[in-house]
This record gives C-alpha cells, sequence and structure tokens, in this order.
C-alpha cells in the first residue's frame, strides 16, 4: 500500500483517475488542486474516508509542495490549464502552471526522492496530415501547435532533464483526447452534448475533417496505473484509444444517439492554428506492460457519457453560460 499525491484532481483526468485508484488499489490518495474554474470539488464530493484528503493550493507554492511530498512516495501530476482555445486567448496562465508548476514540483522531487509521474499530451508532437500512414509513438519528434501544447512540450523537456541530470525517478504519458464523466463543457464533446440537451445546435470548428483519436478517461486512468506500478524510469508512454474520428462524425453520433437528426449542426469559425489529426500508435504501453483499454466500443462510451450528462445537470450548468459567451465572443 503507497501514499499517493495527484495533483489536479479535481479537473476531469484527474478526478477519473482519483476514483479509479480508490476503487482498484489499496492507496490512500491526498490530491492538490487549486480549484481554477476548471476544478470542482463536488467531482470528488462522494469519496470519504480514512485514504482520501483534499488539499487546496497552488502546484507553484513551494512551501506546500514540500510538506505534502514529505508525507506520500508516489506523486501523479495532472494539475494544468488544459484548454486550447483558453490559451489563444492568454496564454500566461498556462506558462505558470505548466511550466513553473512543474519546475516546483521536480524540486520537491529531487529533494524528497519520490516516484513522480508527469501527465502530458499527444498535442506536444504536433499535428499529422489526414491521409498521413504514420502515427505517433515515443520517438516522434515535439513540434507543438498551440501555447497550450508548447507549454506542455517545455513541462516534458523539464522532466526529462530532472531525470539525466538528477535522478529523479520520473516516467511521462503522453495520452490522446479523453472523453467521459466530469470534463468541462468547453471541450468538444461535453459541449455538443450540453447544446442538444439545452435545445443549441452544436458547433464544430472549420470543416469538421479534424481527427482525433478518443480514449474513454477510465481507460487514461488504468493505463497511468499501469506505468507506476510496471514502467521503467525515465521511459515515456504513448497512450492511445479505439481510433481515430474525423470531429463531423463524433457530432452526428451524438445527435443520432440523442435522438436528433444527424445534420442538426453548424459549422462555425475555424480554431487559429488547428491540429488537423493526431494518431497514437500505443505498442510499447500494450506490450511491455500489457494495457488493453476497456472502452473499445466508442459509440458504447460516448452513450454511457451522454447519459451521465442528461443526469449531471447540477455539475455541469452553472458553467454552461459563461463557456457559450467565451465561444460566442470568438465566433464558434
Ligand atoms: P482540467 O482542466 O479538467 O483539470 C485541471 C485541474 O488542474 C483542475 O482541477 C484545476 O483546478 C487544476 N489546476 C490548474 N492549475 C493548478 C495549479 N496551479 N495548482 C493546482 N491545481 C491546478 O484538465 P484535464 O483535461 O483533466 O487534464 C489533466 C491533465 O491531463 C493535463 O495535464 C492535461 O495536459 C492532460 N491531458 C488531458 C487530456 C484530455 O483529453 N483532457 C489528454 C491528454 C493529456
Ligand atoms: O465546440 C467545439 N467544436 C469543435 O469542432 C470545440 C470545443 C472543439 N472542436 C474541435 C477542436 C478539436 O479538433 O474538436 C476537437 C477537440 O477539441 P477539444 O475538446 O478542445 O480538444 P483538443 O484541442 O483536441 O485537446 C484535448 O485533447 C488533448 C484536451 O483539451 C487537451 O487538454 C489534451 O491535451
Amino acid at each position: 500500500m503507497g501514499h499517493m499525491l495527484v495533483t489536479g484532481g479535481a479537473g476531469f483526468v484527474g478526478a477519473n483517475f482519483v476514483r479509479h485508484v480508490l476503487s482498484r488499489t489499496a492507496h490512500s490518495v491526498i490530491v492538490l488542486d487549486k480549484l481554477t474554474y476548471a476544478g470542482s470539488l463536488t467531482s470528488l464530493s462522494s469519496l470519504r474516508g480514512p485514504r482520501f484528503r483534499f488539499v487546496h493550493g497552488d502546484i507553484q507554492d513551494a512551501a506546500l509542495v514540500d510538506s505534502l511530498f514529505a508525507e506520500v512516495d508516489v506523486v501523479v501530476h495532472f494539475a494544468a490549464e488544459s484548454h486550447n482555445d483558453k490559451s489563444l486567448e492568454d496564454p500566461r496562465p498556462f506558462l505558470n502552471t505548466n511550466i513553473v508548476g512543474t519546475y516546483t514540483l521536480l524540486e520537491a522531487a529531487r529533494r524528497h526522492r519520490v516516484r513522480f509521474h508527469h501527465i502530458s499530451t499527444d498535442e506536444v508532437y504536433g499535428d499529422l496530415a489526414l491521409d498521413d500512414p504514420t502515427r505517433f509513438t515515443e520517438e516522434s519528434p515535439f513540434d507543438p501547435s498551440s501555447p497550450y501544447s508548447a507549454t506542455k512540450a517545455g513541462s516534458d523537456l523539464l522532466v526529462r532533464a530532472w531525470v539525466r541530470s538528477f535522478d529523479v525517478q520520473a516516467t511521462i504519458s503522453h495520452c490522446s483526447n479523453n472523453y467521459g464523466p466530469y470534463q468541462h463543457v468547453e471541450k468538444f464533446i461535453p459541449r455538443q452534448i450540453t447544446n442538444v440537451i439545452r435545445g443549441r445546435r452544436p458547433r464544430v470548428f472549420g470543416d469538421g475533417t479534424n481527427v482525433r483519436d478518443w480514449v474513454h478517461a477510465d481507460d487514461h486512468a488504468s493505463a497511468v496505473l499501469a506505468i507506476i506500478e510496471r514502467g521503467t524510469i525515465g521511459r515515456t508512454y504513448v497512450i492511445g484509444g479505439v481510433g481515430e474520428i474525423q470531429n463531423k462524425t463524433v457530432v452526428e453520433l451524438i445527435l443520432t444517439l440523442m435522438g436528433e437528426s444527424s445534420d442538426g449542426y453548424d459549422y462555425v469559425a475555424d480554431r487559429p492554428g488547428h491540429d488537423l489529426r493526431y494518431a497514437i500508435d500505443a505498442t510499447r504501453l500494450r506490450t511491455e506492460l500489457g494495457w488493453a483499454p476497456q472502452y473499445a466500443d466508442f459509440e458504447a462510451g460516448l452513450s454511457a457519457t451522454i447519459d451521465w450528462y442528461r443526469h449531471n445537470e447540477t455539475w455541469w450548468g452553472p458553467t454552461k453560460d459563461t463557456v457559450e459567451t467565451f465561444y460566442t465572443a470568438r465566433g464558434q
């Protein structure tokens, strides 16, 4: 049984990870989260008991981070500014949290000799042409497009340097797009589901041909746990999903699953610098660590996610209008 610190555990992927760990392992978990607009204590509200503790704070607070690292043997670092569209409006919080925040954690990891896992994204590899047969692997070069992905790549390089120079016991994972419960309505799938629930037409950026590879957040969680338990220190692992799907196909599927006409959506202004396609080759994770996704059927996972948003309007409702005001101002 280990003592784990999870940064950003009140966010989408972090909350799913904490639930996964508490239900599948004997670890105790401390969540450190600043509760930015993206964090919600409600996502963790059903988690009580001696194995769980929440600490409200900033990963840039070196004294607080130091005191928490003294209590644990594993740190899993999810905390980040995570939304591309917000990074195009104001990159500074991305630099502060993603770069300075990760640096603060790495310095504590160096002092306390804890096992450290850094959560990153496939977006650091840039994008692929729609007809490119290759997929991202652990050897793909970094080529980030947005302020968000550039700051994630910067944080990854810091982790690599702290492993090499200071022998920090770290691993890194780069996952493709996640979906599932507790995802903020600013993101693509929840935005469209909640639009349909509210009687508003879904909004697809550009011509909708952009491709993403979707992973259920619970499968991301099981992959991270496998890396913590069986991964090789200093190694990077890419995590990929059930396959590549065009954005317009995802929206049409959402509309169909929700009983609407599949053409009931609008094309809106494209995202500046919009990455065309992400694709992942997760062979290392599958062969070395024996990982396989549980949500292999995207349609079934999407259907369960739609049900979750239908039954949890109290969770997402208060943020919906702010998000739509943000996008309306951008012509989206
Ligand atoms: P999110 O925006 O839903 O959650 C981020 C969490 O971090 C929030 O709870 C927020 O309050 C917290 N946070 C932000 N700044 C902080 C700070 N300075 N100190 C402490 N806490 C802070 O993000 P997410 O989608 O859950 O992503 C989590 C991680 O997973 C990120 O590192 C992201 O890059 C990575 N990732 C996400 C996806 C995806 O599809 N969502 C895919 C691959 C990788
Ligand atoms: O309303 C929308 N319409 C639309 O067409 C929104 C919000 C998005 N999109 C498009 C843009 C992307 O091609 O859908 C795709 C997915 O968009 P996001 O949900 O914003 O995700 P993306 O930019 O791909 O990044 C996500 O996956 C990688 C996460 O937000 C990142 O944190 C993660 O690193």
